[in-house]
């Protein structure tokens, strides 16, 4: 059956299938190979026909009921993952770890946190996701590791230990080195003195993060070595964590000139984060039919195709961070920007996110992660009327586009930011040693709490609200971070039981993206930019063309169809139809579009 749906799938789109029976062996031919109207010429692959699904495991589901998420926890919710249609999951990290920063500080990369359960477990897992056809992609933190790691423990104890050179290290007695900044440091400094050798090392997250040392063959050995554990054990790819910034000059330098008052841009231009991914990729994904997707922190469009492009074998995509900017503002991005974001913004930059791999590689699309607030605060509407149509523009935006799209857990039923008003409510390393600083500095608090209300990562992180019961139906134990108050209306159980929430049409949106190969590959092309309400684009190939129409505003909008698209099916919307919105008026086609109204055409 499958065989025959993919078949004609492929006939549809006119090219040649040699479909297998599993998502896995999608036809590499390629996708425009008889259709000269498209301008583009991708290859398929299973990771671009995916949608992914990222579960940050703490946040999940607790089955041991002492307030963590565990792996037996997700187990337990399976089939409910099955239900989404998704088919890559992406699990943050399950590696034993002291927990400084959300299990990103590790401490043996071939073990399971207890937290989450053990080795048993997660195979467990990994075998129930098969089953089901759901692929598994792992985190992968490798730029520095928890200083509890035995890597770690040794390299600090001497400085003619074997494992001295797998830490970035400088000799107190030539001075401070010169100034690296830390993300997480409650003084910024990336820089700490470690008095057992009289030397600093190296951290550009947390104390508690110390940076690996890629320049050592030894180190890289070592990440190959546990990057086959997890393949050879069936997992299907990695998500990259900080992966540009793993190369480094290690004259420690005075930083150039052009990266004067940006770091990041610095940090992510290592000279040979090349040479290093090439290295992995022949080494150890070239072996394996899997997945990579690297977090492109501090990437620009020029360096995208050097990381990504086929030819170059390093990795398949990345995230990029420019679309994660908007709607912040303030000192280091940790405030929320007066007024929001434009929508004009968010359209030119995904626009052009689209148009560098037009010919070349591939993209990804998200608007949530677990260092992100929540998607429908940030980026749509959470007031009660707003939320349930906001959620679903925002889920046909992210299904619609030409690239990968990654969805974070809990968006599907429209969790939104909790807003805590109390310091002591948060986790998150990352605004506790920023309010510790500010304190130290007598720098303004309250404007800080209230920015961090709003761009928290702790906004993400709150747990999953499965039902109305004690706690969500999270966990019978008080949940390590609170759980969203708003969970008596907004949980899994009444949006499944709801034929309009945002859960239903989600799955319904997915679905949709399967059934049409042109969503997956077909060209995008913009319309009317310059309109700040409407976001409108157009994906097409020779064998279909899409029309699709979201209305950005809390207010209702008309907008003029192009001349030349004559909308004919109405493929999804986000309110229940009950009449032709489209009016024709003197000649022209207008589309009459309720607040956050969203539709996808189809047009010949
Ligand atoms: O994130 C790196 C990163 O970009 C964040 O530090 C980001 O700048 C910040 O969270 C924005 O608020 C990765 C992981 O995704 C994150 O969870 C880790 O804390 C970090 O690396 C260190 O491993």
């Amino acid at each position: 059956m499958k065989r025959i749906y993919f078949l004609f799938l492929s006939l549809l789109l006119g090219t040649s299938c040699n479909w297998k029976g599993s998502n896995s062996s999608v036809n590499s031919e390629s996708i425009s190979k008889n259709d000269s109207s498209d301008s583009s010429s991708f290859s398929r692959k299973w990771w671009k026909e995916a949608v992914v699904y990222q579960i940050y495991p703490r946040s999940f589901k607790d089955a041991d009921n002492n307030g963590i998420g565990d792996i037996k926890g997700i187990i337990s919710k399976l089939d409910y993952i099955k239900s989404l249609g998704i088919n890559v999951i992406w699990l943050n990290p399950v590696y034993s770890s002291p927990n400084v920063d959300g299990g990103y500080d590790i401490s043996d990369y071939q073990n399971i946190n207890p937290d989450f359960g053990n080795m048993q477990d997660f195979d467990a897992l990994l075998k129930g996701l098969h089953e089901r056809g759901i692929k598994l992609v792992m985190d992968l933190v490798v730029n520095h590791s928890s200083d509890q790691h035995s890597w770690f423990k040794e390299s600090r104890k001497s400085r003619n230990n074997p494992y001295r050179d797998y830490y970035h290290w400088w000799p107190a007695e030539k001075g401070k080195p010169n100034k690296r900044w830390s993300f997480f440091d409650v003084n910024q400094d990336a820089w700490m003195y470690d008095k057992a050798t009289n030397s600093y090392y190296l951290h550009y997250f947390a104390r508690a993060q110390p940076d690996l040392k890629w320049e050592n063959p030894k180190v890289r050995e070592e990440v190959y070595n546990l990057m086959n554990f997890w393949f050879k054990k069936g997992v299907d790819g990695f998500r990259m964590d900080v992966i540009p910034f793993i190369s480094k000059d290690t004259t420690y330098p005075v930083l150039p000139e052009m990266y004067k008052g940006n770091f990041v841009d610095y940090y992510a231009h290592g000279p040979k984060v090349h040479d290093y991914l090439k290295e992995m990729n022949q080494k150890v994904m070239s072996h394996y039919d899997v997945m990579t997707v690297g977090e492109g922190i501090g990437l620009k469009i020029g360096d995208a195709q050097d990381y990504v492009a086929d030819d170059r074998k390093e990795l398949n995509m990345f995230f990029q961070f420019e679309s994660i900017g908007l709607g912040k503002g303030g000192r280091d991005g940790k405030y929320a920007a007066p007024g929001g974001y434009k929508l004009t913004d968010f359209k030119r930059i995904f626009s052009k996110w689209d148009s560098v791999f037009e010919k070349r590689g591939w993209g990804t699309v998200y608007l949530g992660n677990h260092d992100q607030s929540r998607m429908v605060s940030r980026f749509g509407n959470d007031k009660p009327e707003f939320k349930n149509p906001s959620s679903k523009l925002l889920f046909t935006f992210l299904l619609s586009m030409r690239a990968t799209p990654y969805v974070y857990f809990g968006d599907e039923i429209g969790m939104s930011n909790i807003r805590f008003t109390d310091i002591k409510d948060y986790r998150d390393l990352e605004t506790l040693n920023y309010y510790e600083k500010l304190k130290k500095e007598g720098g303004d608090l309250k404007e800080f709490l209230k920015g961090q209300a709003e761009v928290s990562r702790d906004n993400g992180r709150t747990p999953m609200q499965w039902d109305n019961s004690l706690n969500a139906g999270f966990s019978h134990a008080q949940p390590w971070l609170k759980v969203n108050p708003n969970y008596s209306q907004v949980n899994v159980a009444q949006a499944e039981k709801d034929s309009s929430s945002i859960l239903n049409y989600f799955k319904k949106m997915v679905q949709l993206r399967k059934d049409h190969l042109n969503l997956v590959y077909g060209k995008y092309s913009l319309l009317d930019t310059a309109n700040n309400s409407i976001y409108a684009y157009t994906r097409t190939s020779s064998k279909e063309k899409n029309l699709i129409v979201m209305n950005f505003t809390d207010k209702p909008m008309v907008w003029n169809i192009p001349g030349n698209i004559v909308p004919g099916d109405l493929l999804i919307g986000n309110y229940p139809t009950t009449q032709n919105s489209i009016k024709n008026i003197n000649g022209s086609n207008i589309l009459v579009l309720k607040p956050y109204e969203a539709k996808i055409y189809s047009f010949k």
